[in-house]
């Protein structure tokens, strides 16, 4: 059986998941209509990951014998300025998640709650993965700066297409 404090902390990151489903839809339909289909499909797949996330969580909650709590989730943001913005409040969201699941993690083991420690140890390794992708993906931005086909060759990889590539298949 759950704890009840776990059991509540457990309910608020399947929201704090989900929120981050509707958080990469939003960057995902950012960038769509900018015909930046590369970073769509990024930020689409990314999406589907953290619904992935909020489902493993709901599992584990029931496999406890516990009662999920689903709440609203809240309007994400849906404008920015520049492909590096939306990257940046993606970062920002990673690390919020980041010390989300440590601070469970410390409750969980405050509580003698050693298998919810236990299970939410993957999300601890995950996040290691999930700062680290967007992170790389900010410093490209960085990188290139206000140069357009930079941004254009970084769509192109996103979208799995490498310019390179398509020109030797084309000889
Ligand atoms: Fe669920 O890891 Fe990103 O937010």
């Amino acid at each position: 059986m759950l704890k009840e404090r776990v059991e509540t902390a457990l309910n608020q990151q399947i929201n704090m998941e989900l929120q981050a489903y509707y958080t990469y839809l939003a960057a995902s339909a950012y960038f769509e209509e900018r015909s930046l289909k590369g970073f769509a499909q990024w930020m689409y797949h990314h999406a589907q990951e953290e619904m992935v996330h909020a489902m493993k969580i709901y599992h584990f909650v029931h496999s406890r014998r516990g009662h999920v709590v689903l709440t609203a989730i809240a309007a994400p943001k849906q404008d920015w300025q520049s492909a590096d913005d939306v990257v940046g409040d993606a970062l920002e969201h990673e690390q919020k998640v980041t010390a989300s699941i440590d601070a469970i993690v410390k409750l969980a083991r405050s509580e003698g709650d050693y298998a919810t420690d236990s299970f939410l140890q993957w999300f601890v390794d995950e996040q290691v993965e999930e700062e680290e992708i967007v992170d790389d993906l900010l410093q490209k931005l960085n990188l290139i700066g206000d140069f357009r086909p930079g941004l254009y060759l970084l769509d192109r990889e996103l979208a799995g297409g490498a310019p390179a590539e398509e020109e030797e298949s084309a000889t």
